[in-house]
């Protein structure tokens, strides 16, 4: 790892450079209502991306890497924790609650895994103006504050499995380049850990775990994920092995790991003494697993389905799903209008839409449209003279500027009908995108060509640590260095004889590589 105040003086030295290169732009594209982007997205990635978080999700905080969730962004959050809470409640898991601080003993005792992390861990030092008797420490994750307790609660093999699950916050002080919802140093998770007999027990809640998370990416955020196994070198240092599920940001040409769900196999057992007597009387350590997704989930969305109008929100999570803005006109019935909004904002409430309606009297409806843009919202209905006239209302989709005039006798099957839609659409096009950068590579020659165009590299594999560490060394540069991804669960077939693509030997597997968040 960098000497953290070398990584400082880096990020100081970019913000520095970004500031001064995007201020010129600014001045030149931001427009006089005070609304829009002032960079596109395929232009600055980054500056644009912090200009969308900054617009309804969230506001910087004045401690670097901290960020306030405003209510457009934890709406998407609350949406994805009632999915998944219910899913895991199916699955016999029970919520719970652990403190916040964590004691030095117990962090010391996981000694040999906490410590290339140790730099992260913050520690409470003093309460007023004296100094504590014993700093204690902030959770950056949570396995040393409750295995001591499995430890006391598990005793024979009616206890078993445990399955605890809970929803909170982490702090891990990074010193590298913070990002909202990406990488942040205080930022919102569920952690599931879970204590079985036997390994097979826990080998299928990894799996069904996985599954659970790609739906979350899948089925609601609308982002294509692989799911597959880590490398030794990428796994979590503390446990058997660790699958994920893995997004890739085209734009950036980097892969990002969107959610781990890792087998413990008996390491802690050992080191906690999570001990049963089974069935025979027989002392014997517990198989656990533990698993997280957080609130990274919604960087990787923005990221994905964001465009140089703003925000672009999946249906499934967005808290407005329909915004109704009247469109007046001169002589027109400006009542009927504003009534027409009002009633088909309700209706569609009504039948379960997020629905509202937008009124304000000191904006235009152009203005209006591109507010609602900005802020993502997937479907927008206009009501002007004309559609009173006809009995119809305007839609204008958000995903592609699709616009339809539909009856208003039809309007709620209409609407559910066009959200799905935009749904499946935005799952498409990103799916889309993403296989357009995916490139297969045999030889060192392919990968670092791919590596320079931002592909997401799929190679044959030897799966040694020491190639894996390696292939590290020789990228490392400017924009950080190639590693695995994942080994995708989904593999194609590897003839015999295929060699690894950095090392030469015989291949094992194929293996998604690439630069990452
Ligand atoms: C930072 C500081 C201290 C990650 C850390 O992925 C410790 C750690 O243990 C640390 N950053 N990790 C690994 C977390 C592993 C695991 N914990 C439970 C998960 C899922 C949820």
């Amino acid at each position: 790892m960098a000497d953290p105040s070398e990584q400082k003086e880096k990020v100081v030295k970019e913000k520095v450079a970004k500031a001064s290169s995007s201020g010129q732009k600014k001045k030149d594209v931001k427009k006089e209502t005070g609304l829009g982007l002032s960079v596109k997205k395929d232009e600055n990635f980054g500056e644009w991306y912090s200009e969308v978080c900054k617009q309804d999700m969230i506001e910087y905080y004045d401690i670097s890497g901290c960020y306030i969730l405003r209510p457009w962004s934890m709406a998407i959050w609350e949406i994805m924790q009632i999915f998944f809470d219910a899913e895991i409640k199916k699955m016999k898991v029970k919520n719970c609650y652990f403190p916040l601080f964590v004691s030095p003993g117990v962090l010391e005792k996981e000694k040999d895994h906490i410590e290339g992390f140790a730099p992260e861990v913050a520690w409470v030092t003093k309460s007023g103006k004296s100094d504590l008797e014993v700093p204690i420490a902030i959770r950056p994750t949570s396995e040393t504050v409750m295995y001591p307790y499995y430890s006391k609660w598990i005793r024979g093999h009616r206890d078993l499995p445990l399955k605890l699950n809970q929803w909170c916050n982490v702090v891990r002080w990074e010193f590298s380049n913070p990002t909202p919802f990406i990488r942040s140093r205080e930022f919102l998770w569920q952690e599931g850990h879970t204590a079985f007999a036997t390994k097979a027990e826990a080998d299928e809640e990894v799996l069904q775990i996985l599954e659970l998370y790609r739906r979350i990416y899948e089925e609601y955020l609308a982002v294509p994920v692989v799911k597959g196994m880590k490398s030794e070198n990428e796994k979590f240092a503390g446990g058997l092995y660790t699958t994920s599920v893995e997004a890739f940001i085209p734009n950036t040409g980097r892969g990002v790991q969107g959610a781990t769900s890792h087998c413990l196999g008996q390491n802690f057992a050992k080191m906690f003494e999570i001990n049963f007597e089974n069935e025979k009387a027989e002392t014997e350590m517990v198989w656990q697993n533990s698993w997280a997704y957080s609130t990274r989930t919604i960087g990787v969305m923005i990221m994905t389905h964001g465009d140089d109008k703003g925000l672009v929100l999946p249906p499934k999570v967005a808290s407005v799903q329909v915004v109704v803005i009247p469109v007046p006109y001169k002589d027109a019935n400006t009542q009927g209008i504003y009534d027409a909004c009002t009633a088909t904002a309700s209706a569609l409430c009504e039948a379960g839409i997020r629905a509202e309606e937008d009124l304000r009297d000191n904006y235009s409806p152009g203005w209006k449209y591109s507010d609602w843009e900005m802020k993502g919202v997937p479907l927008r209905i206009e009501i002007g003279p004309r559609d009173l006239e006809n009995d119809q209302v305007r839609t204008v989709r958000r995903d592609n500027g699709v616009k339809e005039d539909i009856p208003r006798g039809s309007l709620v099957e209409h609407v559910k009908e066009l959200l799905e839609k935009i749904q499946q659409n935005m799952y498409e096009v990103a799916k889309q995108k993403r296989e357009a950068c995916v490139q297969e590579v045999k030889t060192w020659d392919e990968f670092i060509k791919a590596l320079n165009e931002k592909k997401l590299i799929l190679a044959p594999w030897c799966d040694e640590e020491e190639v894996e560490r390696d292939v590290k060394a020789r990228t490392k540069g400017e924009t950080g260095a190639a590693k695995t991804l994942c080994s995708p669960f989904d593999q194609p077939e590897l003839p015999e004889g295929t060699l690894c693509f950095a090392s030469g030997k015989p291949a094992k597997k194929w293996t998604y590589w690439g630069r990452s968040y």
